[in-house]
């Protein structure tokens, strides 16, 4: 039997320091390092609910892509909503090197029992709602996912790395479409706006549950899972929005929204916390819609997950 050595301890005492001195060093926790189960479970939460909101994501978008007004709008939604789906992938597999099975958390998903973002249970009901979702939920999306780049889990934090680069692209395709329709008709602008005055709370609410009453928050924090706690990237996201929104032309819907000039940040009016409550508890506008599509596609497609398991399985026979 061969002795321990320093780099790989055996028992869990030693094994609990060396993790909490890769976290202290600001080092990755790799797939084949030794963490502890609250560190697994968290990041599987995580993880899951993150590739989730991707997935349900591409629901809203996807529903203009039969609608979209010209071809070039459509070959543009159509790559982003490939993209969103590409992004679940992704982010699937970092939940599969955590042990993880897909097809689990797919059924989880459909049973709620694990959650997926609020801001996709809101309907698109027009074109304007296109451009606001990749300016304002790709906006809030690069500002909650740019510091996910550093988390302390590689497989997530590098997965980040290339989902933030396509976000940015979103981001701007959202803002060149609205900026497109504030230079055309009044009725183009009255929709940019409309869409703008449903979009904008719920984009606040991305950013999960103030942070005196967000349970997740320290521990996530103190693991590097997290880097910002959920305020502090809610504010960033105003400061960095409204210059945009008053580039665009268009107006936040909130009177108390306005510059301090003493921090420099923004200040904003209090979010309605009830709705973020009941939309989370599963009485949001599109809920059972956006659930109800996932398991159609689940069960419709099955037989395409089992001849590609055949055949993966058959192929795996042949090079064996
Ligand atoms: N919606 O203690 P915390 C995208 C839950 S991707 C639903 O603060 P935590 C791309 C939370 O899970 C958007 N549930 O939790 C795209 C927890 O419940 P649990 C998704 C929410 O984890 C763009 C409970 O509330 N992005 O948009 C929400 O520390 C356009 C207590 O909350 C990510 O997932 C919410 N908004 O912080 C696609 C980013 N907020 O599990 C298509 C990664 C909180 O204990 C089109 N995730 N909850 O039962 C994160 O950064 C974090 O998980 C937070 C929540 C910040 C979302």
């Amino acid at each position: 039997m061969s002795a321990p050595t320093l780099d790989r301890p055996t028992d869990e005492a030693a094994l609990q320091r060396q993790f909490e001195a890769t976290i202290a060093a600001d080092r990755r926790v790799e797939p084949r390092d030794w963490m502890p189960e609250g560190y697994r479970r968290t990041l599987i939460r995580q993880i899951a609910q993150h590739a989730h909101s991707e997935i349900i994501g591409m629901q809203p978008e996807g529903d203009w892509l039969l609608a979209a007004p010209s071809l070039r709008r459509k070959a543009i939604l159509l790559a982003k909503v490939q993209d969103e789906a590409g992004h679940g992938m992704y982010l699937y597999s970092a939940a599969e090197t955590l042990g993880a099975d897909r097809a689990d958390l797919t059924d989880k998903l459909i049973e709620k029992k694990q959650k997926y973002s609020s801001i996709f249970n809101y309907p698109t009901l027009t074109y304007a709602d296109v451009g606001v979702i990749g300016w304002l939920v790709d906006g809030a999306a690069i500002c909650n996912q740019v510091p996910l780049c550093r988390s302390s889990y590689g497989p997530y934090a590098r997965a980040m790395i290339r989902v933030c680069k396509e976000e940015s692209f979103h981001q701007r395709q959202g803002y060149e479409l609205l900026m497109t329709m504030m230079r055309g008709t009044p009725e183009q602008r009255a929709m940019v706006q409309d869409a703008v005055d449903r979009w904008w709370w719920p984009s606040l609410m991305m950013f999960g549950p103030p942070d005196d009453d967000s349970p997740n928050s320290a521990q996530s924090m103190a693991w590097g899972i997290k880097r910002h706690s959920n305020d502090e990237l809610r504010q960033r996201y105003v400061d960095m929005t409204v210059p945009q929104a008053e580039f665009l032309g268009v107006t936040l819907p909130d009177p108390e929204l306005r510059l301090d000039p003493d921090t420099g940040r923004h200040r904003f009016g209090a979010i309605d916390w009830s709705e973020f409550k009941a939309v989370l508890a599963g009485n949001g506008p599109c809920n059972d819609e956006r659930i109800a599509r996932r398991r159609a596609a689940r069960d419709d497609n099955a037989w395409v997950t089992e001849a590609a398991t055949a055949y993966a399985e058959k192929h795996a026979g042949a090079v064996a």
